[in-house]
């Protein structure tokens, strides 16, 4: 980080941090690199490019940015955010133990269970936002704490400073998922956190346009060692989405300001209704730990979790009837979008399990969009008649 980086705002930072006019053109974009290779002026001699997997200038410049916003000293882009969070585990040896979150996003799951335990990583989940219950699962060979906050879908909040806290006196490493909060609302690097991970397809993209991860430390050794499984494994993202990414960031704190905003009014407008049994939302004084997420967040965020009183059946009817949430995978763009967890987004979660943590089969996840507020009220008042 220089100076200015210091200095600058949260979007100043994110429309000038490495992205000076092109010297050669005096283009104010930042071009799409959309190359493969760079010529050799000679053997081994290059400007710092040699090929694309290895480094490119337009991602080059999306990790910088996403680095400064995360306030981290270095950030690295991949092709998905399961990309990302696969090469944060080969940080790992086989035999070291992962304490992870019992309430994540389906994938990341499946990839510890299904992926990774064959090459001998141990998992347990556990409440993450208990630090009691984090601390009694510490096992000596304990490299790793995994969580997300706000989780996905049941928007639980975990206290990251304790938690950091718990893997350092164990020598592990804390890992966050801070893809729900966005870097505006919420910078666990500077709460503790060694790793931040996103997946940039949702709040750090914008506009569903996009499927990209990053993951950012301002821990060296981690970092080379991220860098080197970046080149040597290869899930890197092409130039173009790269660059749509670089884009998506300097929107950043004015969609969050109106994901936020509209989200607030959705929640209370549900709040109370006879048709729903639970509305889940950090900012509503009622969540059981609104104190923390006010404390250790600047914002609540844009995503409200309802449970409807009438089970799976009122939820189909409810997701058939709105028009504006778009019945859909995914969260964090401009439009709204309704997710039934259960048999989408977290299928691959043992029922067993979801039935424990409370994914039922009226769950409706909803990624509140920027569009108008009435616009949103008046089609969920629709959807719930
Ligand atoms: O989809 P991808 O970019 O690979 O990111 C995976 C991922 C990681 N972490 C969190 C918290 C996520 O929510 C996701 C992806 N989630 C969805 C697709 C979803 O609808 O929840």
């Amino acid at each position: 980080m220089d100076d200015s980086d210091e200095r600058w705002g949260f979007t100043t930072r994110a429309i000038h941090v490495a992205q000076e006019p092109d010297p050669l053109t005096g283009s104010v974009i930042t071009p799409i690199y959309q190359t493969s290779t760079y010529a050799q002026e000679d053997i081994g001699v290059h400007k710092g490019f040699e090929y694309s997997r290895t480094d490119n200038p337009t991602r080059n410049t999306v990790e910088a940015v996403i680095a400064s916003l995360e306030r981290g000293a270095h950030g690295l882009a991949f092709g998905s955010g399961m990309a990302a969070e696969s090469t944060i585990v080969t940080l790992l040896n086989p035999g070291d133990h992962v304490i992870a979150g019992d309430d994540l996003y389906g994938g990341s799951r499946r990839l510890f269970s299904k992926v990774f335990e064959k090459y001998g990583l141990c998992f347990d989940y556990v409440d993450t936002t208990d630090p009691d219950a984090v601390h009694a699962a510490v096992q000596p060979r304990t490299r790793m704490i995994w969580i997300e906050t706000p989780t996905n879908p049941l928007l639980r909040i975990v206290d990251i400073r304790a938690t950091a806290e718990i893997a350092h006196e164990a020598r592990a490493i804390l890992v966050v998922d801070n893809t729900f909060a966005s870097p505006y609302f919420q910078q666990p690097l500077t709460l503790g956190a060694d790793v931040v991970v996103h997946s940039a397809t949702k709040y750090l993209g914008g506009h569903s346009d996009l499927v990209m991860g990053v993951a950012v430390t301002s821990d060296e050794e981690i970092h080379a060692s991220l860098k080197f499984h970046q080149n040597a494994v290869g899930g890197v993202p092409g130039p173009f989405d790269s660059w749509l990414l670089l884009r998506g960031l300097k929107t950043l704190a004015l969609r969050m300001h109106a994901h936020e905003s509209n989200a607030f009014a959705v929640a209370r407008a549900l709040q109370g209704r006879p048709e729903i049994s639970r509305v889940i939302y950090p900012g509503l004084p009622d969540h059981p730990q609104h104190e923390l997420a006010a404390h250790q967040m600047r914002g609540f965020g844009g995503i409200v979790t309802i449970d409807l009183a009438g089970g799976e059946k009122a939820a189909r009817a409810f997701l058939r009837k709105s028009t504006l949430f778009t019945t859909a995978e995914s969260l964090g763009g401009v439009e709204s979008l309704a997710d039934h967890p259960a048999i989408m987004t977290h299928a691959s979660v043992p029922e067993a399990v979801r039935d424990e943590i409370g994914i039922t089969g009226g769950l409706i996840r909803l990624s509140v969009g920027i569009e108008d507020e009435a616009d949103l009220l008046a089609d969920l008042e629709g959807a719930l008649s």
